[in-house]
């Protein structure tokens, strides 16, 4: 199977290796739109438009069997827009409310993503309909997703600015038990928010439920994919110029498209 992961930076790189540890014999493609980049403060009109445009030019080049769109901020609002115009699987990745709500013993927990993710409709909806029970604090930042670019790149992460960011949950008296990581970038700092929040908070993420997922959508035919398949993974970038440009990158997904 050739599985399409898509996101505006390196935060699907969290949802890659998820995938990849169950479905290792697949193939991967992974696009990332740094042209507009980030995505968590853009226009949610301009949103759709540009996801489905770049996932169309992926679909009729490549051809995947399923695209997942591992960035929360478009999944919470193209998921419609893709599934009407294209004939294949797609998976979205949204904020984990549900199991938190379910493992939060104070019934308090709460949502780090971006601006976007914790302004939009979707996430209310996830919220009343899984969390009715809980308090619900959300902090919604672009600074957190610029550190786990820059920490993928190589560059220092600045431990205090992530420090100021979550200041207001490091009262264990007054803080969520349990956070959502709302946004896939964010996997990429849980050493640095451990650091700081770990004691009295628990992380949870949509990786393994995503990957799980897949792996169904796929099913057998994922398992005896290793047979033609290479379990290559491919990267490409789409570029501040806005060309497509092909990447060898430094992550893991080795070989230029
Ligand atoms: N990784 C994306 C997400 O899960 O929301 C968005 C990051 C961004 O572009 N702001």
């Amino acid at each position: 199977s050739k599985i399409l992961i898509f996101d505006s930076g390196v935060g699907g790189i969290s949802i890659y290796k998820a995938i990849k540890e169950q479905l290792p014999n697949a193939d991967y493609l992974y696009l990332f739109d740094n042209a507009y980049f980030p995505y968590g403060e853009l226009d949610p009109e301009f949103l759709v438009e540009r996801v489905c445009q770049l996932v169309g030019y992926m679909y009729e080049k490549h051809k995947p069997d399923l695209v997942v769109i591992a960035c929360n901020s478009a999944s919470t609002l193209v998921l419609p827009a893709l599934r009407q115009r294209f004939p294949i699987a797609f998976v979205g990745v949204v904020p984990a409310i549900k199991p938190a709500a379910l493992q939060s013993k104070k019934k308090s927990i709460g949502l780090l993503a971006t601006p976007g993710t914790v302004s939009r409709e979707y996430t209310q909806l996830l919220v009343s309909e899984h969390a009715q029970d809980c308090q619900i604090d959300m902090i919604g930042t672009t600074s957190l997703v610029l550190q786990a670019e820059n920490k993928l790149y190589g560059h220092t992460v600045d431990l205090d600015e992530i420090s100021a960011v979550v200041s207001k949950w490091q009262d264990p008296d007054n803080s969520p038990d349990v956070v959502v990581l709302g946004c896939t970038h964010f996997p990429l700092l849980i050493c640095e928010l451990e650091i700081i929040l770990g004691e009295h908070i628990k992380f949870i993420d949509s990786g393994n439920a995503i990957a799980s997922r897949v792996k169904d959508i796929l099913g057998e035919s994922s398992l005896l994919a290793g047979q033609r398949n290479s379990g290559k993974a491919f990267c490409t970038k789409i570029q501040a110029q806005k060309k497509l440009t092909l990447l060898f990158n430094e992550i893991g997904l080795s070989q230029p498209l």
